[in-house]
């Protein structure tokens, strides 16, 4: 172990507010492991979205005069929310600042036009953030350091690529890096709950062309890379997460779980005789392969699987290169329904390059009618955010999306907080199916596609007033999910009902 005195303040701004639980930057966990193995001092922050608390944020790094401060960057609101606080820290400080993650690694020459942001590092972090921590505390030049882009005499210097980490268990995973577990734990069924705290592969065998996974960058010579960390490697970290919460569900953030099948139920084996079940199992459906796997399953305490349905249109599957039609969906569906304890849901993507009226019809009429056929199943949708580098993202291009050109103007392509489409997103759509979209987002955010919540919080929630308000937002619930299957949005006179009802009696059920 080198040792030195230097502290590196890691960054990842949540798009969120204070009260939301907090999903661990399991990216900067890895790569903050690898700095305090080297003899760094290493704090992270995951501010939310509040400004007063990314202030309190700058003033303990400030306080801290770091040797560089890293950012970990995602599409949408939090490119501009970690843009305004590295903005914010070169002026205070004259700090070195990082940016590091999958999407910046897409846009590196991009990220490098703010004048606040020094160096870009491409893919994986944890080899590069030692080297240069080493090199900012020597003052040598970055010239020799693989997997990143920087700054020079006033141009952008691509160094050579890094080759991806072959051996994962040779990785630190120091989870003693997180400050306040009580943000990260919330209760599910009475029992602690931490969201998504390790992952336990890297890489996909598919390529779905919408996925990150479809990047030229996750294939080499024609074949997919991909890694994964030991059982044994896990268990011991799944261990140490118990002993310091408690925690008895977890889940995991891997690209695909299922790469291996005789691995993954030995995990899960694993975990569950240390007392951690998994829940919200996300999986492919063909991944799903017969009843015997289902029973094993339960065996393990999994209750609850995720699946990728991305469309309920066979079209747009193809076009996705998803390798599964609504048929087999429904197959899959029709299997997990023999099964009363078990529940499970497959979000959708709308608005992908190329997807029609006609499609999007398709899609949401599928799982309107996958909801009725098969209670405990349920769906959320996304609205698709063309990815660049990715084939989808390329055919956007192709088909006119024109992309941002700058970190800010991404920011506003974002799935979760825009309010409008921002200008050309979806640039397949005419002004009319645009408004029509929107108007559809809004109604899919009240229809929700989720009969199990309903169940869930009615016997859980107490109250008759509150039992009362969710009749009379199921009534709206029920109205939206007409509209969406006729794809009729005129005069959406609900949510100005909805929204003067709730301005009167400040209706707090979750929207
Ligand atoms: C958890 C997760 C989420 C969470 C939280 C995301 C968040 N804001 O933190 C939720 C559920 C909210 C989410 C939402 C979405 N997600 Co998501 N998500 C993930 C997931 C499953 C895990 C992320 C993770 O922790 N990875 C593990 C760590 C180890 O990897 P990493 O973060 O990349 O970190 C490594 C390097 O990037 C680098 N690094 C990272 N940060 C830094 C910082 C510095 C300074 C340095 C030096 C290096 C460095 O080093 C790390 C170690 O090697 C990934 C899939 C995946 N397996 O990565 C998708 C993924 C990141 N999501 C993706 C997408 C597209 C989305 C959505 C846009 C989907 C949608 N259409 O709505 C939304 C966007 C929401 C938003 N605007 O914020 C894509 C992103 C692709 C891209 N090019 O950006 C991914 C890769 C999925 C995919 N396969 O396509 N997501
Ligand atoms: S299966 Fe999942 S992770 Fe793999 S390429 Fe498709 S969407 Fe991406």
């Amino acid at each position: 172990m080198d040792s030195s005195n230097k502290t590196v303040a890691l960054v990842d701004v949540m798009n969120h507010d204070a009260n939301t639980k907090m999903r661990i930057a399991v990216g900067l966990v890895y790569v903050g492991s690898a700095l305090k193995k080297h003899g760094y001092k290493v704090k992270i922050f995951q501010p939310t979205k509040e400004k007063e608390i990314q202030q309190q944020v700058e003033q303990e790094i400030i306080k801290d005069n770091p040797l560089f401060v890293g950012f970990s960057a995602f599409i949408g609101s939090n490119l501009a929310m970690s843009l305004d606080m590295s903005e914010r820290l070169k002026e205070a400080l004259d700090v070195t600042i990082v940016w590091g993650g999958k999407f910046p690694s897409s846009i590196p020459d991009l990220v490098l036009k703010e004048d606040c942001i020094d160096v870009v590092c491409l893919g994986e972090g944890e080899e590069t953030i030692v080297e240069l921590a080493k090199t900012f505390e020597s003052g040598g030049s970055l010239d020799k350091i693989k997997g990143i882009c920087y700054k020079a005499d006033g141009r952008i210097v691509h160094n050579e690529e890094r080759e991806p980490i072959h051996d994962l268990d040779s990785l630190e995973y120091d989870i003693n890096l997180i400050q306040d577990w009580s943000k990260y734990v919330s209760i599910l069924n009475g029992r602690i709950r931490i969201f998504d705290p390790f992952e336990s592969q890297r890489g996909c065998p598919f390529s779905c062309n919408f996925c990150h996974q479809s990047m030229k960058m996750w294939s080499k010579n024609g074949k997919k890379i991909i890694r994964a960390h030991s059982v044994d490697w896990i268990l011991k970290r799944a261990k140490q997460l118990k002993e310091l919460t408690g925690v008895e569900y977890i889940s995991f953030c891997d690209d695909e779980f299922w790469i291996k099948k005789s691995r993954a139920f030995e995990l899960l084996e694993g975990l569950y005789s240390i007392g951690i079940k998994v829940n919200n199992l996300r999986m492919r459906f063909s991944s799903l392969q017969n009843e015997e796997m289902i029973e094993r399953l339960i065996k393990y305490g999994i209750l609850n699987m995720g699946f990728g349905l991305e469309s309920g249109s066979d079209r747009i599957l193809g076009l996705m290169n998803k390798k599964q039609t609504t048929k087999q969906v429904e197959e899959k569906l029709r299997l997990v329904d023999k099964y009363p304890q078990m529940v499970c849901g497959g979000a959708i993507i709308l608005g992908s390059p190329g997807e029609t009226k006609k499609d999007m019809i398709e899609s949401v009429r599928f799982v309107l009618n996958m909801c009725q056929k098969y209670p405990r199943f349920r769906s959320e949708f996304y609205f698709y955010q063309p990815l660049p580098g990715t084939v989808f993202g390329n055919m956007a291009v192709d088909l006119g999306f024109d992309p941002p050109q700058s970190i800010r103007e991404w920011a506003k392509v974002d799935g979760y907080s825009a309010h409008k489409i921002a200008k050309g997103w979806l640039p397949w759509f005419n002004r009319r199916e645009e408004i029509n979209f929107e108007r559809a987002r809004r109604y899919i955010s009240l229809a929700r596609f989720d009969q199990t919540r309903e169940d869930s919080q009615s016997s859980e929630k107490m109250g008759l007033i509150y039992r009362l308000k969710r009749r009379i937002l199921r009534v709206f619930e029920i109205l939206a999910a007409m509209r969406l299957y006729h794809w009729f949005f005129y005069f959406p006179i609900e949510f100005y009902i909805l929204g003067a009802y709730r301005h009167l009696t400040e209706w707090t059920i979750e929207e």
